[in-house]
């Protein structure tokens, strides 16, 4: 059995649990923050059989949608101001999801 955690962002969140959700999955989600750009993301985790991974990543491919967000350098560590500033912020890509996938020694229900 492997778990299966996935980081993506809010804007994925309903549909991605609506898609495990139709297809019989069991998760646990929780709300959880990227430490690079400090925005609300959320954290699926999944217990599932071996040979259902893959299935569980297509589902992932299907639903989570890749965005663009603007970051620039933060004034007191760079000394930029104004137009500089701007001038120096880039876009980077987020998501759609990254995903872990651990091996399970062994499962309990107690
Ligand atoms: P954040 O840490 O807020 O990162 C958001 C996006 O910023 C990342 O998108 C990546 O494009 C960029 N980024 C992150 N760290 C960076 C750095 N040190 N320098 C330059 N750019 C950086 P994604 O890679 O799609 O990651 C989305 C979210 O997934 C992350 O949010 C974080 O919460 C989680 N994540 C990604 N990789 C992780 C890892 N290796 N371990 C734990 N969590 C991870």
């Amino acid at each position: 059995m492997k778990l299966v955690l996935i980081i993506t962002q809010k804007e994925n969140e309903k549909n991605l649990e609506e898609a495990f959700v139709s297809r019989k999955y069991s998760l646990t989600k929780w709300e959880s923050r990227g430490g690079f750009l400090k925005k609300k993301n959320y954290t699926f985790c999944l217990g599932v059989e071996d040979e259902k991974v893959e299935n569980v990543l297509e589902i992932v491919k299907e639903t989570c949608r890749t965005k663009e967000e603007m970051v620039g350098p933060m004034p007191a560590i760079s000394g930029l101001s104004g137009e500089t500033l701007a001038e120096s912020s880039t876009k980077i890509k987020v998501g759609g999801a990254t995903c872990f996938i651990l091996d399970i020694e062994k499962v309990l229900r107690v």
